[in-house]
């Protein structure tokens, strides 16, 4: 089997509400999804969104700009060699692992068509067949943050994640305290900075917090920010931001830097590297997520498939961005929650297939 053509699509994505989190607000995005067509017909899909251009370093005219690069040295390879795929982008582009994520997410797609098999099969096999997911609650007032965080509770949500920082650390810990109180025993929460606190804020909102279970994900800014207070923190650190590709995960693994990971499948470069991300993970009995920053039913997918091989234990969920969009590329079979849990998709691939008048002409052809 070669690679006939790759096509590349433009696909807007609305947001139902502003998400709000420390360093940005999420309004509306353009995801970019990948195409890749097989000499024999076969057709795989993959999605890169960043979520808007300050989250991270990576951002939507990036990715584009990336494609344009890679796309043309890649026709004529088997697409089912995703190791091939993937060395040969390297050999026509340093870095934007973001952008090369979107041609492996669509490689693991076309080669489990092509072997009639699940993405999570060619990965391990599934734990089962719904996974967990977790609510992420934009940043707002203490008290309606709380009543967010009880009702998510009573959905059906065994975990939910709070984004503070960007403001007073007080509203923060006043924010936490009143989560606590207006939810049962048992959720789990994480409290998302987003990078945005100083180690000194850090530190008094552990410490005004030491009776509260929850993990502290990406609080600073730098990994060295991290190591100085990590100590001295109540509390379990995530890193999420940091964990820009497989290297920056064994560092941060081997120092002991951190007591687990918000893995990001796009940032990290797709599904090739978030397999070994959660391997690295595995190794050291480190909980970790498997999701994006944003995007929609491919991306939802493939975060899907790869959290559906994690050890259940060690697994805080998939998040994905459908509550908060308010479209589907695959209106069919959409990737959706129920009562906090999300059913692993069973076509073979990545189990979605993009109606095509969602997706229009394509922005770009190889
Ligand atoms: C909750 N997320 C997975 C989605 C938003 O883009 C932010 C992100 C995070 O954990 O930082
Ligand atoms: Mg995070």
């Amino acid at each position: 089997m070669k690679l006939a053509g790759i096509n590349v699509y433009n696909v807007d994505v609305p947001s139902v509400f502003q998400y709000k989190l420390a360093s940005a607000t999420v309004t509306h995005l353009q995801s970019t999804v990948v195409e890749l067509v097989a000499d024999n017909g076969l057709v795989g899909f993959g999605e890169t969104c960043p979520a808007g251009p300050v989250y991270q370093p990576q951002h939507m005219l990036g990715a584009r700009a990336a494609l344009q690069e890679i796309g043309p040295s890649l026709i004529g390879l088997d697409p089912r060699n995703i190791g091939q795929l993937n060395r040969a982008m390297n050999a026509a582009l340093n870095g934007s692992r973001y952008a090369k994520a979107a041609i492996d997410i669509a490689a693991w797609d076309i080669a489990g068509k092509a072997y009639n098999r699940r993405v999570c099969d060619l990965l391990g096999g599934a734990t089962g067949d719904t996974i967990p997911t977790y609510y992420s609650v934009t940043t707002s007032s203490p008290d309606e943050m709380a009543r967010e965080a009880r009702e998510r509770q009573q959905e059906g949500y065994a975990r939910v994640q709070l984004k503070i920082g960007g403001r007073d650390v007080e509203q923060d810990i006043e924010t936490l305290h009143k989560v606590k109180e207006a939810t049962k025993p048992g959720i789990r929460i994480a409290a998302d900075a987003n990078r945005s606190l100083t180690s000194r804020d850090t530190m008094f909102l552990s410490q005004r917090c030491r009776d509260i279970s929850l993990v502290i994900e990406q609080p600073c800014n730098t990994m060295e920010e991290i190591a100085a207070i990590r100590h001295q923190l109540c509390h379990p650190v995530y890193m999420d931001e940091l964990a820009e590709d497989v290297n920056s995960v064994m560092r941060a693994v081997s120092g002991g830097l951190v007591d687990g990971f918000g893995l990001k499948l796009t940032r990290l470069g797709g599904i090739s590297a978030l397999q070994i991300a959660r391997d690295i993970c595995d190794a050291r009995s480190l909980p970790h997520t498997c999701d994006d920053t944003w995007g929609g039913d491919i991306i939802a997918a493939a975060c899907v498939h790869v959290g559906a091989t994690v050890v259940p234990s060690r697994f805080e969920g998939s998040w994905i961005a459908a509550p908060y969009i308010a479209r589907h590329v695959d209106k069919q079979n959409p990737v959706r929650i129920e009562a906090g849990r999300i059913k692993v998709p069973t076509g073979p691939g990545l189990g979605v297939t993009p109606d095509k008048l969602q997706l229009g002409s394509p922005i770009m052809s190889f």
